[in-house]
């Protein structure tokens, strides 16, 4: 098997002209299950608290998830676009349950992430299950990278986005390219692209890791922000660098992860 060792110049091409790429291989199926079984046993053992845990940041708290924000898999395929420093500036578990009915509204990244000025994200979504039409695959549109575009916010139990946005255009369902991942595969997408994904009609369970990327650069505000340095060096002093947790749910570590997310996301977050 193939393990992804940096991005040939036609894949970055493809990247930048289309805003995404993908199936790129992360870890073994093998692996992958691994992963997954880490990942239910916490939810197992942690219940409702595990699922806000999940959503924002875990790599703070749980050491396998700081494991998966490190494969050096995917920080090459990263790196052939951001160059040799990276931040990991988030982790999100996006998981569907058999037959759930939430979907992602279309939307772009960059204007809910929280970013300060002049920073630019990219994502890796690593698949840890199948991720297909059937289960509710992230879609994307290609070439819709190239500006930000309006939203508004749309009271909707079952999206799954935090605030109910979604893209003030119309998206034409026939232009997307749904991004179908076998487990331990990734894809990668830019701040801009317009994606979604719908709900589920398979038995099938969908999980992914959504990790946030970034290189250093000089920031023009003075706001007090914190990200994991997971590669090469930070030349400007743009965020503080995170502690990498020893141990699963260290109460230091769950308080510096709460208050890491009340200070980005106010009162938008919320202890579960
Ligand atoms: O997993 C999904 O369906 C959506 C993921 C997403 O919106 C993102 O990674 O930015």
């Amino acid at each position: 098997m193939t393990i992804a060792t940096g991005l040939s110049r036609d894949q970055v091409e493809a990247y930048r002209r289309d805003g995404f790429l993908f199936p790129l291989r992360a870890m073994s199926a093998e692996k992958a299950a691994e992963y997954r079984a880490r990942m239910e046993a916490f939810e197992s053992e942690h219940g409702e608290r595990a699922s806000g845990i999940l959503r924002s940041k875990s790599h703070l708290v749980l050491t396998w998830v700081n494991e998966l924000i490190r494969l050096d898999s995917v920080l090459d395929a990263v790196e052939s676009v951001l160059g040799p420093d990276i931040y990991c500036w988030g982790s999100s578990f996006f998981i569907k349950n058999p037959h759930n009915p939430g979907f992602i509204a279309w939307h772009q990244d960059a204007p809910f992430s929280a970013i300060p000025p002049g920073g630019e994200i990219l994502t890796a979504w690593i698949a840890l299950a199948p991720s297909t039409l059937e289960n509710g695959c992230l879609k994307v549109v290609a070439g819709t990278h190239k500006e930000q575009a309006e939203h508004v916010f749309v009271d909707n139990d079952s999206n799954m986005l935090s605030q109910g946005q979604e893209i003030a255009v119309e998206v034409d369902e026939a232009d997307a390219t749904a991004i179908q991942l076998l487990p331990g595969e990734f894809s990668l997408h830019h701040q801009f692209i317009f994606h979604g994904s719908g709900p589920s009609v398979s038995d099938e369970r969908r999980i992914g890791l959504a990790v946030r990327y970034m290189r250093p650069f000089p920031r023009q505000d003075d706001e007090p922000v914190t990200a994991t340095l997971v590669r090469g060096q930070d030349p400007y002093g743009t965020f503080e660098n995170e502690p990498v947790p020893t141990t699963d749910m260290d109460p230091a570590a769950v308080a510096y992860l709460d208050e890491q997310l009340i200070r980005r996301h106010g009162d938008r977050y919320r202890k579960a």
